[in-house]
């Protein structure tokens, strides 16, 4: 496929720079939304920087993401920028509700104004969930959102539901569970725990302090995700589709797996439990049933929990060795 485009906000994120070079290999021409920071971060991108147009814009302000829709003219769009980090949308919830929550509208109002045939993907995600009431959680599980991260992306998922209704534009939601990979950020637990296992085998660190070890994620492998969200826009009909494994693991287990590729025996010796790291509320445990993506989009993870914790830790004793660390 050649000549379309795609214009990715939260493009310098894990899943943004992912999908970038999923679309790039596909043959689109891709624009990525880039806040000002004081000292950008590119690292993410630095596979294909030179082939990604940046357009200069923020989830907050509207005359830039109008701006960034009618120079990208898009055949699709994906919403991927946000404040993702659970635990600090406790401390910032009000931003968290402007970028996370009233962004993706004000995304959504441009593409209305400016590009009605554009079909638009939101990154929804599982913490809309939250407290939940069956397992595993699908397209109809009722929502109950633990934190203002997860009610923030509650906002988003209606109003895009509303933009499909409202105006029969093309919007779907990906409801995705938890993905990661070496670009994951380093305060997620995942890498957290990858950077840190590999710090104590390296000799760099004697220790590593976690919250609540009892927390049970479903947790993929970033790139497949990303391939759901492509496969969502390659749909004539627009529509919700649960992105997950379909297993879950406690951050003990991943813990224990993480340690054991690494070689550092005794890990209960090596593990401190802090409760700065607990949230005021907590989602406790999440599993996914991706049964309508794999019917509908002829999707599925290819990569499972062990695996994924092998290639964490490996990328980060690779990094922190002075090897290639974020494929
Ligand atoms: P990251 O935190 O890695 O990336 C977030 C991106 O959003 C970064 O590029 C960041 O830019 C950008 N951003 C933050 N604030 C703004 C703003 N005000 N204006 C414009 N851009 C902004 O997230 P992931 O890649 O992990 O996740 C992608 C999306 O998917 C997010 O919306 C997340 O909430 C959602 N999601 C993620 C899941 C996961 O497990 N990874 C699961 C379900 C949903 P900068 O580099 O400047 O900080
Ligand atoms: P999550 O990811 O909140 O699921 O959101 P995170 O990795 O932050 O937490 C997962 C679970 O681990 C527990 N935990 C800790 N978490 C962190 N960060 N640090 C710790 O030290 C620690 N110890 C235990 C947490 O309490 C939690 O239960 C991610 C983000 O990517 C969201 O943007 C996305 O929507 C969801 O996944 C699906």
């Amino acid at each position: 496929m050649t000549g379309r485009r795609a214009f990715i906000t939260g493009v310098t994120g894990q899943d943004g720079s992912y999908l970038a070079e999923l679309l790039l290999k596909k043959g689109y021409e891709v624009y990525g939304l880039v806040r000002r920071l004081s000292s950008p971060n590119m690292s993410n991108l630095e596979a294909v920087r030179d082939r990604v147009h940046i357009l200069d814009g923020d989830l907050t302000d509207q005359s830039s993401l109008n701006h960034a829709v009618k120079t990208a003219e898009p055949d699709e769009v994906y919403n991927l920028a946000a404040q993702s980090f659970v635990a600090t949308s406790f401390a910032q919830p009000v931003l968290t509700g402007e970028v996370t929550g009233l962004g993706a509208l004000r995304l959504l109002d441009a593409v209305r104004t400016h590009s009605q045939s554009t079909r638009f993907y939101q990154a929804s995600s599982s913490e809309m969930f939250g407290q939940i009431t069956e397992e595993p959680q699908n397209e109809n599980t009722p929502f109950h959102p633990r934190s203002p991260y997860g009610v923030a992306k509650v906002y988003a998922y209606w109003a895009c539901v509303n933009f499909r209704e409202a105006y029969s534009l093309p919007v779907s939601n990906g409801i995705l569970f938890n993905h990661e990979s070496p670009r994951r950020g380093p305060e997620f637990v995942t890498r957290k725990i990858s950077d840190g296992v590999a710090r104590i085998s390296l000799g760099l660190a004697e220790s590593i302090t976690l919250g609540n070890l009892a927390a049970r994620r479903d947790w993929g492998f970033a790139p497949d995700y990303v391939d759901l969200m492509w496969r969502t826009l390659q749909q004539s009909e627009p529509g919700d589709f649960v992105g997950a494994t379909g297993e879950s693991h406690t951050v003990q287990e991943f813990l224990e797996e993480a340690f054991r590729v690494a070689g550092v025996a005794d890990w209960q010796a090596r593990v401190k439990v802090d409760p700065k790291f607990n949230r005021p509320s907590e989602v406790y445990s999440l599993r996914g049933d991706a049964s309508k993506a794999k019917r509908v989009l002829g999707w599925e993870p290819t990569v499972r929990f062990k695996e994924l914790v092998r290639r964490m830790v490996e990328a980060d004793l690779a990094r922190l060795s002075g090897g290639k660390s974020r494929a």
